[in-house]
């Protein structure tokens, strides 16, 4: 510890383990009507300072990742956050986009506008390695939200900064099944090299998967309360509900849209949204019908160490509570 680091109680590896205030974090996404409800919640949630927001290709290209980012900020009057584009391809794989779920554009429903904030210059990978450097170490949480070929790049690019992330909390993987195959999970089976590289890190690792997020699922009540809230950011959430609904109810025979993105982001601002459970998590790369799983082993068979934390239950109200204040609280910027 040095005395530019921030107050707080600091774990043996002197990482803060609850500092005070709100969290700082860079969301690292790739909107995506699901991001575009994280982006929200980083911006709306008391318990979440958002310092950067970088874009990584997955639902969709780059390009498009990156438009669909801008627009969300320049709908929710976002201003004053860097938003940079990463990287526009997984680190070994051809790119693999979600167009049956997020539509040709990548968040397909609502109009877009021409966005009014600027893209930053910056390679996103640059303002993340510059964001955690340039703030106390242990103080800045990574939100990745897509594909982790930005993360995996960051770390082998400044493996300084590994030590100096408080922590990682995505969403990704899961312990019971995949949404792509039925191993595999979307963002890790986009780049599972990527994926090996977050997880074996020497920085703490949260897993939000699909048995988490497939608990976030807006329902029309929940649709209903957001409309209510009358705003154009509410508004613009209800027409992404709409599309996302129709796509997951015709692509995977869901009643309801499942929220991923915004899971993680709750459970940084507050721990009591998701229950972990201290596991290890290994990323398939080379099974003939596995490619992509996270195998996570709970007990630690072998003396293998439970070294990550993965999510295992949501709490839907209070999720629902955050994410509905988050909205309201973004329309009155
Ligand atoms: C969601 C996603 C990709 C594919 C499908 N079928 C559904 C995106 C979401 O943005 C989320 O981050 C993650 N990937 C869920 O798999
Ligand atoms: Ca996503």
């Amino acid at each position: 510890m040095t005395d530019t680091d921030v107050p707080g109680n600091y774990g043996p590896n002197g990482r803060i383990l609850d500092g005070p205030g709100p969290r700082s974090i860079i969301l690292d996404c790739d909107p995506g009507h699901d991001d575009a409800f994280a982006i929200m919640l980083a911006r709306g949630s008391p318990g979440i300072d958002l310092r950067a927001i970088t874009t990584v290709a997955g639902n969709q290209t780059l390009e498009k990742v990156t438009r669909n980012a801008r627009a969300v900020a320049t709908i929710c009057g976002i201003t004053g956050v860097p938003i940079a584009a990463g990287a526009a391809a997984p680190l070994v794989r051809p790119l693999r986009v979600a167009a049956d779920i997020h539509g040709a554009s990548g968040m397909d429903g609502p109009a877009l506008p021409a966005p009014t904030v600027p893209l930053d210059p910056r390679h996103g990978v640059d303002v993340i390695v510059e964001t955690v450097r340039s703030q106390p170490a242990g103080s800045i949480t990574l939100v990745p939200t897509g594909p982790l070929t930005n993360i995996a790049l960051a770390a082998r690019l400044a493996p300084d900064i590994v030590g100096r992330v408080r922590e990682v909390v995505l969403m990704g993987g899961g312990y019971g099944g995949g949404n792509v195959t039925a191993a595999a999970e979307f963002n890790i089976l986009a780049d599972p090299e990527a994926a090996h590289i977050v997880f074996g890190a020497a920085w703490p690792v949260t897993m939000v998967g699909l048995d988490v997020t497939h608990q976030a699922l807006a329902t029309p009540e929940i649709a209903a309360r957001i409309a209510d809230l009358g705003t154009a950011p509410a508004a613009f959430a209800v027409e992404l509900l709409e599309f996302f609904g129709r796509m997951y109810s015709a692509a995977q025979g869901f009643a309801a849209p499942p929220v991923h993105d915004p899971c993680a982001v709750a459970l940084v601002a507050d721990p009591a949204v998701v229950a972990l459970r201290p596991a290890h998590v290994e990323i398939e790369r080379t099974g003939t019908h596995t490619t992509g799983m996270t195998v996570t082993d709970f007990i630690g068979r072998g003396g293998v160490a439970l070294d990550h934390r993965v999510g295992v239950e949501l709490n839907r109200d209070l999720f629902w509570d955050m994410m509905i204040a988050a909205i309201a609280a973004i329309s009155e910027g």
